[in-house]
């Protein structure tokens, strides 16, 4: 029996400083019902969906940065969506900024969760690759302040099973790490689910701005194709407050082709069948981690972690 899920990205245009959550609830809300009406069980939403992306700004005034995070999740103001997602019967995937507190001590993670179609959060992420720089720089156009804000995720790359698939998380950031689709894919996993906030600007050096979109492709199809999973990336896009991100939204097959793309750089729900064997001929083949895998010689992988030339 064929195994399918009707899963969808969905992508979010610019969120602006001026955007309250409740505002940017009802634009998750109206994608979720979109969603619904073109039979879609799954959705996959942002990373930080409910807010800009604040990284982007220098604060050294702690009550100011906390403001854009969530202390409890479901939040008065994410509460409608969960409702909804219930009510239309949709699990669905959402990044949001986490303040939490480990040992009396507060902690501040880029967070995703999986939520199912009950209403129930099943799967929690915390960004483990974290981008940026934790320093202001005034030279530089815009800041990526990750480091600053954000501890470093602490409870791995984790699978979970729902809507009858292995399903595991990550965050824009980790897709460029083979990293983190290994360590999905030696657990199984069938869907990775990974929001994203890319600027078209590197500010570390310049580069051509089609490289953003060829790199963000490139990662998504060879994670997808390496690890036999299809891969869900929803972009927040577009020029928040001037500020302009990447679109490329994708849905991305078990063989690495692109088998959904978003065209444009605002709200845009994409949708596909899922068929869950599509990777399993890759898993029984080409690769079959059991048969070929030689991790007697992938010891540096874990013992090492900057490259260091010996000869
Ligand atoms: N939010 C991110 O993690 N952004 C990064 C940076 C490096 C642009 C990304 O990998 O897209």
């Amino acid at each position: 029996m064929s195994r399918k899920l009707r899963a969808a990205v969905a992508q979010l245009g610019p969120i602006h400083l001026a955007d309250s959550r409740e505002a940017v609830v009802k634009r998750l809300c109206a994608l979720l019902r979109e969603a619904h009406s073109a039979g879609v069980k799954f959705v996959v939403f942002p990373e930080l969906a409910l807010t800009t992306f604040f990284p982007r700004y220098w604060m050294t005034d702690q009550a100011e940065i906390d403001r854009y995070f969530e202390r409890d999740m479901p939040s008065p103001e994410t509460r409608a969506l969960f409702d909804l997602a219930k009510e239309l019967g949709i699990g669905f995937y959402l990044g949001y900024a986490e303040l939490t507190q480990e040992k009396g001590a507060p902690r501040h993670y880029n967070t995703s969760i999986l939520v199912d179609p009950d209403g129930r959060i099943v799967g929690r992420y915390r960004k483990i690759h974290l981008p940026g720089h934790s320093e202001h720089l005034p030279q530089a156009p815009f800041q990526h302040l990750e480091k600053r804000y954000f501890d470093v995720g602490n409870e791995g790359f984790r699978v979970w099973r729902m809507q009858g698939a292995v399903m595991g998380m990550c965050i824009c950031n980790d897709r460029r790490w083979p990293e983190a689709y290994r360590v999905m894919g030696l657990q199984g996993v069938e869907i990775v689910a990974l929001g994203y906030n890319t600027p078209i600007e590197n500010i570390h050096h310049r580069e051509p701005e089609h490289l953003r979109m060829f790199h963000h492709l490139l990662s998504l199809q060879a994670g997808a194709y390496q690890n036999a999973a299809w891969v869900l990336a929803a972009a927040k896009c577009g020029a928040e407050d001037g500020h302009a991100m990447i679109g490329g939204s994708a849905i991305v097959a078990p063989t690495g082709e692109i088998a959904a793309l978003a065209l444009t750089e605002e709200d845009e729900l994409i949708a596909t069948n899922l068929d869950l064997e599509l990777g399993e001929y890759l898993r029984r083949t080409v690769f079959n981690f059991e048969k070929h895998r030689r991790v007697e010689h992938y010891g540096l992988i874990t013992s090492r972690t900057g490259a260091k030339t010996e000869v």
